[in-house]
């Protein structure tokens, strides 16, 4: 079986590369089976407090591959449009957002059509100065999926949503970041440092507090005032609970570096 996921484990970190580098790394069920057994496998995995997800080659992820499309709709077939996004693409969202530690994406290349909004389904995203993100959809009569309809207007306004929905047109990074679609730009020769150090970084803080505050961003937008006044109560209950609590409040009141063990 082609290794379609590279995993390696740094540490506390998953990294996850995504291997079909002659194909931007376009998504095939293949694809699709080894990113979810990846990423469940990280999510099960107390060891794992951060994982990093990135493409081989010169690009990160072309979306679906439209070679595999081009097959099933042969002889003019009928095809089920709806029936991967349910599939895959919905639940590869769902594995990002509900994982219980942080997601790194550091976007080496292209990103297009499934394969940005993957990006953007991730915690933080870095991206190499030479990336670029596409909402490839509408170039061959699609909608957004993978979420992109819900991120990207809550991360750049509608403006410029419905421009980068309905003109297809690709965004450079420093664009991107500078828009507020990702968090920052580096050289293409650091990414993978940096990205690295970053997973490493949050690896090393209280996991279980990051994972509140993952379940807080996402509420944040649906909350009014008052609902996320009582989340922000609920989750600090949860966390106050945690060792890491204590030892944070420890290591200040001692006046070192807190060790965290992510319980
Ligand atoms: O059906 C469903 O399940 C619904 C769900 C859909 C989700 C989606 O993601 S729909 C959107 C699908 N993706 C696209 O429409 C993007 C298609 N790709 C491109 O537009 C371009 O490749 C890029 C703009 C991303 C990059 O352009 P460029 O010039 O840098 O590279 P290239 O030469 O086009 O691509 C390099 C190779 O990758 C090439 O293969 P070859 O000719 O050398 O053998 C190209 O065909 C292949 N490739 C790139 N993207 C895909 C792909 N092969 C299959 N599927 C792709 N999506």
């Amino acid at each position: 079986m082609a290794e379609l996921v590279l995993i390696e484990r740094a540490q506390a970190v998953s990294v996850l590369t995504l291997n079909r580098p002659e194909k931007l790394n376009a998504f095939t069920t293949e694809l699709h089976q080894q990113l979810a057994a990846a990423l469940d496998a990280a999510a099960a995995d107390d060891g794992v407090r951060a994982v990093l997800l990135t493409g081989a080659g010169r690009g990160f992820c072309a979306g679906q591959d439209l070679q595999a499309r081009a097959l099933a709709m042969a002889d003019g077939r009928p095809f089920d449009g709806g029936g991967a996004i349910e599939a895959w693409y919905n639940p590869l969202v769902r594995r990002l957002r509900r994982m219980q530690k942080p997601v790194v994406c550091a976007v080496n290349g292209v990103a297009a059509g499934a394969g940005a909004n993957l990006a953007l389904a991730c915690d933080i995203v870095l991206a190499a100065r030479s990336a670029s993100f596409l909402q490839a959809f509408c170039r061959i009569g699609l909608v957004p999926d993978t979420g992109g309809s819900f991120f990207l207007p809550r991360l750049v306004g509608r403006a410029r949503a419905a421009a980068l929905m309905l003109l297809g047109d690709a965004v450079p990074a420093e664009e991107a970041a500078r828009w507020g679609l990702i968090w920052r730009v580096v050289d293409d020769a650091v990414l993978m440092t940096e990205a690295r150090a970053l997973a490493a970084r949050l690896a090393a803080q209280p996991t279980r507090a990051l994972a509140l505050i993952k379940t807080m961003l996402d509420a944040s937008h649906g909350n009014s005032l008052d609902q996320q006044l009582d989340l922000e109560r609920d989750m600090q209950k949860i966390a106050a609970g945690t060792a890491d609590f204590r030892e944070g409040v420890a290591a200040f009141l001692e006046k070192r570096s807190a060790k965290f063990r992510g319980a």
